[in-house]
């Protein structure tokens, strides 16, 4: 009898001092699943004074690793019961019993985490809080060292893209800070990519992750010499590169994707005492014409047509200036417009 309660109590004190169990990683392989809090709790309800922080991974380096996807339930009842999330770009989410709603999913990029903290006050109220984690196999995207001198660094996300794999990724690394142009804003696919993200250095190494949705403007430059981009798979996230030394010349107005444009859309740009620059990149394939030029202020400093990025090694291609004859066909797949107090607008096909 004395040893049938001490068995007892061993179990129920190994059983109180795990619910705060995190993942094991060797646990983690692809379509495995993890309830949190621990699989009795998961199923049934919060014990009084519980304050638990689960840290959910996605591990992985520059070739192997997961996504997670995780699902959280909130059932919480208690008044002062409550969670937070930490999503992965550092973002805090508050849960308590008046926000209940349908469960919310966090997809977690390979290389990232969440964290998740559950708390109840010393009253039990039958709250509950559910945490599932699936876990898929990654598809870990090309390392790519940054292109110099005439060549220009652009990539489309979309063309990873593989129906089966959750996120789609590509990696850059410089030898200086790297100036990223994500796709025109204007663009809804990718407005309504809440699972779109950079991430400012490699999946190994990074200082900070945010979500696309969440930056206002649609650059960003990384404070590494490196960056690495996620999507959806599906969507068609396309964005150039340009290393800081080369951008900061510029301010910039935009890029141009010719498969995004209408084919009677016109690009216009606007006289500014700035120098602009616009890379105009076809992701498909090579050739570029370019059509109905106009120029439309009176003054008009400089209106150039450069090889590649804007670089030092690029060519001067056309000057605009100069009434060239139109339509032109360029024999390449990109090019830089620059201009500065002067007002141009031109269509591309
Ligand atoms: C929960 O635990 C964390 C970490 O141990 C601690 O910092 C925090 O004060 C606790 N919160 C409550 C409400 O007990
Ligand atoms: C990534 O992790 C896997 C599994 O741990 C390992 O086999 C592989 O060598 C690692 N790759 C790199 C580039 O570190
Ligand atoms: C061209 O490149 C050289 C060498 O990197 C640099 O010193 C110079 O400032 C550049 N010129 C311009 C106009 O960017
Ligand atoms: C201004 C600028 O970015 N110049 C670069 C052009 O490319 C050459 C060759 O890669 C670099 O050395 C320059 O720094």
């Amino acid at each position: 009898m004395l040893l049938k309660s001490f068995i007892f109590a061993l179990a129920v004190f190994s059983i109180s001092a795990d619910v705060c169990q995190q993942i094991p990683d060797s646990q983690i392989y692809d379509l495995s699943t993890f309830f949190l809090p621990t699989p009795d709790i998961y199923f049934g309800t919060l014990p009084a004074n519980f304050n638990c922080t689960y840290k959910i991974k996605a591990p992985a380096n520059s070739t192997y690793g997961f996504s997670a996807h995780v699902l959280v339930d909130n059932g919480l009842k208690g008044a002062n019961d409550y969670a937070v999330i930490t999503d992965v770009d550092g973002s805090k989410t508050t849960m308590t019993s008046r926000a209940a709603g349908p469960p919310i999913r966090y997809n977690v990029v390979p290389g990232a985490y969440i964290t998740v903290q559950i708390v109840t006050k010393s009253v039990l109220m039958n709250s509950k809080f559910k945490v599932k984690v699936d876990y898929h196999q990654a598809k870990m995207g090309p390392v790519n060292q940054m292109k110099t001198g005439g060549e220009m660094n652009f990539f489309d996300l979309g063309k990873l893209s593989d129906g089966y794999h959750y996120f789609n990724t590509v990696t850059f690394i410089g030898t200086e800070q790297i100036f990223a142009y994500l796709t025109d804003f204007k663009d809804e696919d990718f407005m309504g990519c809440w699972d779109c993200f950079v991430m400012d250095g490699t999946i190994e190494n990074h200082v900070k992750i945010y979500r696309t949705a969440e930056i206002y403007q649609y650059n960003f430059l990384s404070t590494t010499n490196a960056i690495t981009v996620f999507s959806t798979t599906g969507k068609p996230f396309k964005f150039t590169l340009n290393p800081l030394s080369e951008a900061r010349q510029f301010e910039w107005d935009s890029y141009y994707l010719l498969d995004s444009l209408r084919i009677d859309s016109a690009i216009e740009m606007f006289s500014n005492p700035q120098l602009r620059a616009t890379q105009v990149v076809n992701f498909d394939t090579t050739g570029i014409t370019m059509a109905h030029l106009a120029i439309t202020s009176d003054v008009c400093k400089k209106a150039v047509i450069v090889s590649g990025p804007p670089n030092n090694s690029s060519q001067l291609l056309m000057d605009l200036t100069t009434n060239p004859e139109m339509p032109h066909h360029f024999d390449l797949q990109y090019f830089t417009v620059i201009h500065q107090d002067c007002t141009l607008g031109f269509m591309v096909y």
